[in-house]
Order: C-alpha cells, then structure tokens, then sequence
C-alpha cells in the first residue's frame, strides 16, 4: 500500500515534469538538435504568417482595384444601354446633345476622377467630415456633420453615378445628426450643409433632404439674434449660444456674414416659411442703409453696431462671397424688383472693384488688389479667381452694352491672369496667393494648393456666357495638372507647396463639390444645369430658380418637385453622344 503510493507519487511527478521540462532553456542547452529544430519552425511559422499577411493586402488593394473597374465598366453599360433606349426618342432634341467627341471624353474622365476621389471617401473616412488620403482615414473638421458625403450629393448626381448617390442618400436618412455639441462656423455649414441638401432636393424631389437641410437651419437661426442683426459666425449645434471668434476682436466677417442668402431664401421658398429669409435679407438691408459709395466693405464688421471696424478691403479671403452674393440673390430673384437693391449694391461694388484693379509689368497681367486704409497693396488670393465668373455672369445685366462689354472684358482679362497663377508654377498648379512686383509681373506667396476650385469656376462661366473654346482647354489643362499632382491612389491630396510638388494629407470636401463639377460642366452640354434656370451657392450646389414669391405667396411655392427626368434624360444623351 505504502510502495503503491509511492509509485503514484512519482509518476505524477514524472508527468507534471514532462509538460514543463520543454518551457526551461536548460533543456534545449542539453540537445542543440531540438535547438535547431525549435528554431527552424519558429521560422516557417513566422514566414507563412508574413507571407499570408502580404497576400491578403495584395489581395485587398487587387479587390478594389477590380471594383473601380466595375464601376467604370457599369458607367459603359448605363451608357451604351441609354444608346439602345432612347436612339428612337431623342431625334427631336439633338441640339441638347454634346457634339465634341473630345468634350464628351474630357467629361468622362473628370467623372472618373470624382468616382476615384469618392471611392477613396467611401473606403476610408465614409460618413467623416474629410478624407485624409495619406494616413488613409478621416477627420471631423466641421463637427461630424458628413460634409464630403453633403458636398458631394449633387456632384454624383449631375454625374449620373446613380448607385453613389442612392448609398449617400441612405447615410443620410439614416445616420446623418446634427444634434452635435459643436461650435459650428454658421458660413460653412451654410454653404456646405443647407446649400448641399438643398440642391440634392431641388435635383431629385427626394424630400429627405428638405428635412434634414430644416434641421440644421433651425439650429443656425439663432445665430442672426444680435442687436443690428449682423450674424454671429459661430453657433453651438445642440446649445445654440452664439459667438464671434476672439481673433476677430468681436467682429463678425463679412464674408461670413453675408453668404448665407440664397440658401435661406431658397429654404423659404420650398418650406412656406419666412422666418429664414427673413434673417439674411435684413443682414443686407442693414448693410444698404450705411452702404459706401464704391461698395466696397471692409472685413470686420460689428454685430452690436454694423458698422465696418477699420479693417482690409477684399476680393479674396473673408471679402470674397459676400460681393458674388449680391449679383446672384438678383439672378435667383428672376431680377425682380424685389432684388433690385441687390443689383444695384452689386453694381456700386463692381466699381469699387475696377478702383483695385491693376496691370503687372511687363506682361501687363490685370489683377485686383487689396486696400487698407487708402493704400493699395499688390496682393491677390487665388480665392479672388472667383471674381472673372462673377464679373462675366453680371456683365450681361446691364443695360448699357458699352458698361456689359466692359466688364466682360475685364472678367476676360481677370481669368488670363488667373490661369497664370497655374501656369507659371513648376506643376502648373496655383498657389494660394501671389504678389505683384513692377518689372517682373507676380510670384507665388503662400505656396500651397488645396485643390481649390475658384479658377476652374470663372473659366466655367466664360465658357458658357462666351462660347470661346480657349477657357475648356484652360480647364482642361489645370485638370491634367490635378491628375498628375494631386491624385494618389487613395483619393486626391493638397500640394504642400506648389514648386515642389510636397503632397499634404487631405481631400477637401470643395474638391467633390466644387472643382470637380465645375470641370465636368466645362465638358457637358450647356443644357445640363443652365444657368438661366439655376444658381450655384458658392460651394458649387445649384439651387433652382422658381417665381419670386413675395411673403404672402410663400406657401404656395411647391414647383421645386420632381425635378429627376429632366435631368436623367439629359444625362442620358450625353452618354448616347460619347458612344457615338
Ligand atoms: C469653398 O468653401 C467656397 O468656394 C468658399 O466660397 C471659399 N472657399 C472654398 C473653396 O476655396
């Protein structure tokens, strides 16, 4: 019994030491064989594991490249099926069709840039603020708000990428919230946000996007509560306490504070409620009862007082937007007289604008500048390139033909110097502003590019208010320069500076509203989005023009409504052309 126990004892113990004895160095020391062998597989495990690691990301990257071909081969088919489709239907209005096999190409391969800037946003910052390409993920710079995917609505729409759209269009009813602890900037949220759902409703009926673009306006409204009725720029999302930024002083910006017209007056019209137009007209009543002369406002304004504190005059950052609004609150008015103080603030601007013009030595480039005080000082963004399109869309408002021809002369000569600031640098893309020096015309400043879209909007305009071919083959070219520049195959990138061609990390949200619509449109046939049934925002969504209601008749404005056929049949011609 004794001896018994003892045996178990020890083969328990013989056992216990078994599995451990291959855990202590000591052993493998003794055997340098089973050294080696533990080493070898430590190493094949290791190496298959790599290599299965490897083939999976191979595998990925082959995956997605395989379905932008799919996309682009389903793009073909919606194409060549619109051919078989309509080829019977469409003989009556062959006008509306694209004629330039080399435009109707150059369409398609912005279209193939947006798909690739949108699949990028899709794959690796779907539902953020901002793709970052590089670090291939996404930031939430304006509060998670979705701003790529709002700004990009319309774009995809125009385009025909029915499915892109549709997807985006269920992110939005599904997940897109505002109730956001956020101190949202009321101008960017504006034009990205109001202005994006709106022109989405306006081009599909789809009244999602009336509520949601509601939701985020109602929020803004408190905004425009200040005693002259100057806006605050800033307005907490879910809190709704306003404020200016403290390195404005106090002051509110004028830009910021007097381009949020079209969207709210728009909201107006397709809600029946007049609260909104309301606030942003006053702001330019306000503005029109101490209105200067040459219309020219500085960009601090007081939201006590309105009046303009002692502050820079500009064309570029912060001045920009407010001038381009008082010219298309006019057009979106169907130039009623209701709008006419509106035309005519814009005309005395205009002259304002002519004061600051300029020509360089010894290229005689014509260019705006900036005033402080009463000195002009030689310095022009590449924001200010929105002034040429403006200035060609305004030109044919007035009645004297010789004041017209002036001006569109001058938008003329703007958009040359404009096109210069992509031309003159070593990867032909514009830096963000330039100085002007007598004898050696201008150099870039600020060096970087951001994918900015104010150049290829001006060349948009004069090429369909003049027809002049020139400006699509300045478009095209600065597209090109895109391609080569900016585009990395997660999406397309910043230049950190434009001499050497440093890429930065972020896809900006204006980049899929903006400069790539306005190129796609350069190529499309004048009927898509015409410009005398339509006003872009200034964020590139186009809001449709409807009667000029006056407050009465607010309600009874339902004409904004399926709006989708005409749009798609458009669409589908032009496939049909590019086929042909
Ligand atoms: C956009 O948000 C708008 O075009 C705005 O008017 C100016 N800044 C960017 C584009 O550069």
């Amino acid at each position: 019994m004794a001896r018994s126990k003892a045996v178990v004892s020890s083969s328990h113990h013989h056992h216990h030491h078994g599995i451990w004895k291959y855990f202590n160095p000591a052993y493998y020391l003794r055997r340098p064989r089973r050294l080696a062998l533990l080493f070898f597989l430590f190493l094949s495990v290791s190496m298959v594991l790599w290599d299965r690691h490897s083939l999976s990301r191979d595998y990925q990257l082959e995956v997605s490249k395989l379905n932008e071909e799919v996309l682009r081969l389903q793009l073909l088919l919606e194409d060549v099926k619109s051919v078989v489709s309509e080829d019977v239907s469409v003989n009556s209005t062959l006008k509306d069709v694209q004629e330039d096999p080399v435009d109707a190409q150059r369409m398609q391969r912005v279209k193939e840039a947006m798909l690739h800037a949108w699949s990028s946003y899709e794959k690796y910052a779907w539902g953020q603020d901002e793709l970052q390409p590089q670090t291939k993920d996404g930031v939430d710079s304006f509060g998670g708000l979705g701003a790529t995917m709002i700004d990009a609505l319309d774009t995809l729409y125009i385009m025909g990428l029915d499915e892109q759209f549709q997807k985006a269009r269920e992110w939005v009813a599904t997940s897109l919230d505002f109730d956001k602890d956020y101190d949202a900037s009321m101008f960017e949220t504006t034009i990205r946000v109001v202005g994006g759902l709106l022109s989405s409703y306006d081009l599909s009926g789809d009244k999602i996007f009336l509520d949601k673009a509601k939701d985020i306006a109602d929020r803004l409204l408190p905004a425009w509560d200040t005693p002259s009725g100057i806006p605050y720029n800033f307005i907490n999302l879910r809190h709704g306490n306003a404020h200016n930024p403290t390195w404005a002083g106090g002051d509110s910006i004028l830009a910021d504070s007097g381009t949020e017209q079209l969207e709210f007056i728009a909201l107006s019209q397709r809600t029946g409620d007049p609260k909104y137009q309301q606030k942003v007209e006053k702001v330019i009543s306000v503005l029109n009862k101490n209105f200067p002369d040459d219309g020219l406002v500085p960009i601090y304004i007081s939201p006590e007082t309105a009046n303009p504190s002692h502050s820079t005059i500009t064309f570029g950052a912060m001045g920009d937007s407010f001038y381009e609004y008082l010219l298309k609150v006019w057009v979106f008015g169907s130039k009623t007289l209701s709008v006419k103080h509106y035309r005519d603030m814009w005309e005395k601007s205009m002259n304002g604008l002519v004061s600051l013009v300029k020509k360089s030595t010894p290229s005689s480039f014509t260019y705006i500048c900036e005033k402080n005080g009463n000195s002009l000082s030689d310095k022009m963004d590449e924001l200010a390139c929105f002034a040429p399109g403006m200035l060609a869309l305004g030109a044919f408002g007035y009645d004297d033909p010789a004041e017209a021809k002036k001006f569109l002369s001058l938008a003329e000569e703007l958009a040359w110097t404009c096109y210069n600031f992509y031309e003159l640098t070593p990867t032909k893309l514009a830096g963000e502003n330039y100085f002007f020096n007598s004898g050696s015309d201008m150099s870039v400043g600020t060096s970087w590019n951001i994918l900015r879209p104010e150049t290829v909007e001006s060349l948009f305009y004069l090429w369909r208010l003049t027809g002049n071919k020139t400006y699509q083959d300045w478009g095209w070219n600065i597209f090109e320069a895109f391609e080569k520049n900016s585009r990395i195959e997660s999406g397309y990138v910043g230049l950190k500076d434009v001499n050497t061609g440093v890429k930065d990390n972020k896809m900006q949200s204006f980049f899929l509203a903006e400069t790539l619509k306005y190129l796609y449109l350069l190529f499309s046939p004048t009927t898509v989005i015409p410009l005398d049934e339509w006003v872009f925002n200034t964020e590139a969504h186009p809001l449709k023009i409807v009667p000029w209601n006056d407050q009465v008749n607010l309600g009874q404005s339902t004409a904004v409504q399926q709006r989708k056929p005409t749009i798609r049949l458009r669409q589908r011609r032009i496939g049909r052309m590019t086929n042909k």
